[in-house]
């Protein structure tokens, strides 16, 4: 299995993350986005887009983030992982959902102008930044994951950007029931970080 990859990006690692829990093996190919490799005619062919991570597992390939988290708990994890009933997968399925809207418009955004310097809709990114925060503080109150009594795919597409807000210059001290989330995730046996993820001072 081989995962083209960034070491910088939240959305690849989800997929580390996840492979990391779940101990499957695979190659990590690191892509030259300096020289624009994510746009070359061959890569075009894995992901019309041109974007990172991309998994290639024998002749399946798979791009987008949340769609590789699907693959990867369909093919290689328990059903807990993402439940096959039509509720317990509604409920994954808004999440990572929210990942790809108001996380990426968010958070991701802002670390986005604040680390790498680049514009973003500052409004935009404010406003769903602040919807989303309060929407995982009022989550986490109630319950330890987001989607069901047990960690799924849906806390993993979640996690990194949320991790990252620093960088962003999102303060998380307002936050504490998130940042409890946050800390359970790190607990996890073969988890594997960031550098300049959110960490407990406890
Ligand atoms: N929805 C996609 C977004 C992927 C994405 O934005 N990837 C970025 C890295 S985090 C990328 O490839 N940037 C380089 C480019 O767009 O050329 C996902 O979740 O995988």
């Amino acid at each position: 299995m081989e995962l083209y990859e960034i070491p910088p990006s939240g959305n690849c690692h989800k997929i580390r993350l996840l492979l990391s829990l779940l101990q499957i093996p695979y190659t990590s190919v690191q892509v030259d986005v300096a020289n624009q490799q994510q746009k070359s005619a061959s890569f075009l062919k894995m992901n019309p887009f041109g974007q990172l991570p991309v998994l290639k597992d024998g002749d399946t390939v798979v791009w987008d983030s949340q769609a590789i988290l699907v693959y990867l708990a369909r093919q290689y994890a328990t059903p807990s992982w993402f439940p096959q009933d039509a509720v317990g997968m509604s409920r994954v399925m808004e999440w990572l959902s929210t990942a790809a809207n108001e996380v990426a418009r968010g958070p991701s955004s802002l670390r986005v102008l604040h680390k790498f310097g680049r514009p973003i809709a500052m409004e935009d990114a404010q406003q769903a930044t602040a919807s989303v925060m309060q929407v995982l503080e009022t989550h986490f109150k109630a319950t330890d994951w987001l989607a069901a009594e047990n960690i799924t795919i849906a806390d993993i597409a979640v996690y990194p950007y949320i991790a990252l807000a620093p960088e962003g210059k999102i303060d998380l001290t307002p936050y504490p029931a998130v940042c409890r989330w946050l800390s359970r995730i790190q607990a996890l046996p073969n988890y594997v970080g960031m550098p300049q993820m959110w960490e407990s001072k406890a």
